[in-house]
């Protein structure tokens, strides 16, 4: 039997290339420019299997028409950039790769909060301008992070590693909002006390950080009336993904002092990146490194191969969305 057709939408690690290539008849994207919805729809007419990423749109407009493909095995955990109910309905199988992102996402987390609330970014860059006068004591003073309460809005596997830095790393009381009961055993584990709604994680938090799936269920979560439920002089970090965030509610939110600052790696219109929040000193703003080790890129590629291996073989891939 031929080799299933395979087309990786963007370039991996060398590892994961390799070991995808020895299993598959690979197509690779040489250019590694994102796809256009064009090329998409071409791309599940002309392969067995398709693996994008969080730059590539899939929305059902791209599942038209009698895909060929039977499988998007997406490098990522989070998935809504994909409508999984179209590919669904086209008998299409959706795999992501959990697990392997968790402890570096938290750690972009922790960083984000550290650098916003001591001001980081800011020094750098006095620093690099040439700037610098000098110490003294009033000079650049940031906000206290040990021991100060942080609020987690959702309490995944992300949201428990980041949990642990918060309580056992620096002392923090960690309360949550998660919209399923987690045992209070599970969440002592963790050094997390669960509260009922988002509105008392939020009024609760000196730093909130957001750590739910992005998509329609999340979108706005964070909007005017949630930032005025934000304790007074709070700041809000977001890994999770940019829709979970109105943007123009959060920079009204910066611009009136409704919050003190953000820590943000993921944006409503990525790589767009609002001018308003570029020009703000109190925000601190990655391009969506969450996952960006060497260790956990080749790790999420493996999982990836797995998951299109098992089901080409007939398995049930392990990590299986639709
Ligand atoms: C990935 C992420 O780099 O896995 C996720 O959901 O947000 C990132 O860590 C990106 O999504 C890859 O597609």
């Amino acid at each position: 039997m031929s080799r299933p057709r395979i087309l990786v939408t963007r370039r991996w690690p060398a590892a994961a290339e390799t070991a995808l290539a020895e299993r598959f008849d690979v197509t690779l994207n040489e250019a590694d420019l994102p796809m256009t919805a064009d090329q998409l729809r071409q791309a599940l007419a002309d392969y067995d299997a398709v693996l994008p990423t969080v730059s590539d749109k899939l929305p059902a407009s791209v599942f038209e028409g009698s895909p060929r493909a039977k499988i998007l095995g997406n490098f990522g955990v989070g998935y809504n950039h994909i409508d999984v109910a179209a590919a669904k309905a086209k008998g299409i199988a959706v795999t992501n790769t959990p697990g392997v992102l968790t402890d570096c996402t938290a750690d972009i987390a922790m960083l984000l909060l550290l650098t916003v609330a001591r001001r980081g970014g800011e020094g750098e860059r006095q620093i690099r301008a040439d700037e610098w006068k000098g110490w003294c004591p009033t000079h650049m003073i940031g906000t206290k992070v040990s021991s100060k309460t942080v609020g987690i809005i959702g309490f995944g596997r992300i949201g428990k590693a980041f949990a642990q830095r918060c309580h056992f790393g620096f002392g923090m009381d960690v309360v949550f909002y998660n919209r399923s009961k987690v045992d209070e055993a599970e969440a002592a584990r963790y050094g997390a006390r669960q509260l009922a709604t988002v509105e008392d994680a939020l009024g609760a938090s000196d730093f909130v950080s957001l750590h739910c799936p992005g998509g329609a269920e999340n979108r706005h979560l964070m909007n005017a009336a949630r930032f005025a439920a934000m304790k007074k002089g709070a700041f809000l970090i977001n890994t999770a993904r940019g829709d979970v965030v109105d943007e123009t509610a959060l920079i009204a939110a910066l611009q009136t002092g409704v919050i003190r600052g953000a820590g943000l790696d993921v944006y409503e219109a990525e790589p767009q990146v609002p001018e308003k929040l570029k020009a703000m000193e109190n925000v601190v703003l990655l391009p969506h490194l969450g996952s960006a080790t060497e260790e956990t890129r080749t790790a999420m590629g493996m999982k990836v191969v797995e998951n299109i291996t098992a089901f080409f073989e007939g398995r049930e891939p392990a990590d299986r969305v639709v």
